[in-house]
């Protein structure tokens, strides 16, 4: 049983620490931490063992701070999804301390960050670190990646994609289109043709009249693989109609696409139809139970997480950054990385 601490316990880390907790096996949620200590009093209050204060036998701990809580002896594991530029300094201190640890996305806010984090964990010679890109534990990506590496297709020349969120928050910004939505379509093109991106453009088409002043939305991504494909991203914000993720890949004998619905069809007199999912976690709640139970089965084996890596976080980091000087140039950015250290010289598997 791996005992998981969980630093931020706001949307993402309750829905975590419900399929830790309630769907998948092997786990056990020891301690939360969250800058509001209210909400991470209750969310431990409503766990098997909660309301018990911090050290208390097989209570759930409540601490302070994230940095007490991977202290903990108590902790096995630790689960990062507080807010994106908070995510260096506890990566590094679970590094620091041995422990393994799942970052949400983004591994850290800036390029700088994430090298950081790249260099503490090759220090240490093994990987520690497993970054949430949750698509890549999608059925319907998996397929789609094993008829595209098969090659029964021919050779992969464009990919199509969409991202569109029925709504978002006020506070949403259209830099935050790039780095916090269209980043799942970045990782997704540079785990779907193991190559990295070259270069990226953004187009702004003509702007939804529901999106907020000054909002870009939505944004057109042109991303250039380095082997020439190109992977086209439309990122809308505003599709009101629900959370829509759309994907095909074009290749020179057929094309492989995700299916319109992973539910049932229906057909009616004059149609037919499904449901289209309210958001991200209903789309990928599937995704999100594989990615976590392959997660912990490779911690209790005492092995490396497989999942992405650090260097999947920096690369996916420092092409969104290289996508928003793409938004204020207008022109074509190339994507410049630092060279690939031999721990992540073979691809994550997952
Ligand atoms: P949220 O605002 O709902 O929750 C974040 C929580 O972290 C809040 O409770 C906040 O009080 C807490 N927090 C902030 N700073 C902290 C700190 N220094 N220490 C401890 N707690 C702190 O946000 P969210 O939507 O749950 O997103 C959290 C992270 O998960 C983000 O990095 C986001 O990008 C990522 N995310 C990933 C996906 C996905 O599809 N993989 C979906 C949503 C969010
Ligand atoms: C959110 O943070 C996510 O990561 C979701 O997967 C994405 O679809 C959404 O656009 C982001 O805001």
């Amino acid at each position: 049983m791996i005992n998981v601490g969980v630093i931020g316990v706001g949307m993402i880390g309750q829905d975590h620490i419900r399929r830790l907790s309630q769907v998948l096996s092997g786990a056990r949620v020891a301690a939360v931490s969250d800058v509001d200590s209210d909400r991470a009093r209750s969310v431990a209050a409503g766990l098997p063992g909660g309301g018990a204060g911090a050290g208390a036998g097989a209570g759930v701990a409540v601490h302070d701070t994230g940095e007490a809580l991977i202290a903990d002896p108590a902790v096995d594991a630790v689960l990062v999804t507080s807010w994106g530029p908070t995510h260096e300094a506890y990566v590094l201190a679970a590094i620091d301390a041995g422990k393994p640890v799942f970052c949400e996305k983004p591994l850290a806010s800036t390029q700088e960050a994430c090298s950081r984090i790249v260099d503490a964990e090759v220090a240490t010679g093994r990987r520690l670190v497993q970054v949430g890109f949750m698509r890549r534990y999608d059925a319907q990506y998996r397929a789609m990646k094993e008829v595209v590496a098969g090659g029964s297709i021919g050779a992969p020349l464009l990919m199509h994609a969409a991202h569109r969120n029925p709504s978002v928050p006020p506070h949403f910004t259209s830099d935050m289109i790039i780095n916090d939505s269209a980043v799942h379509d970045i990782d997704v093109a540079r785990w779907m043709f193991d190559e990295e991106i070259a270069s990226v453009t953004v187009f702004k088409p003509r702007q939804n009249r529901k999106a907020a002043p000054g909002l870009n939305d939505p944004l057109l991504l042109l991303l250039r693989m380095t082997s020439g494909v190109l992977v086209d991203v439309e990122a809308s914000l505003n599709a009101s109609f629900g959370y829509d993720i759309r994907g095909e890949v074009v290749c020179e004998d057929g094309t492989v696409e995700l299916s319109e619905s992973a539910g049932a069809v229906v057909k009616r007199t004059g149609g037919y139809g499904a449901r289209v999912p309210a958001d991200w976690r209903e789309r990928f709640a599937r995704a999100f139970d594989t990615e976590f139970q392959e997660w912990l089965d490779t911690i209790t084996a005492g092995l490396e997480p497989t999942g992405p890596s650090c260097w999947d976080g920096y690369a996916a980091t420092v092409t969104c950054d290289t996508g928003l000087a793409a938004l204020r140039s207008g022109a074509s950015e190339p994507v410049v990385l630092r060279d690939r250290p031999d721990l992540y010289k073979t691809a994550a598997t997952s």
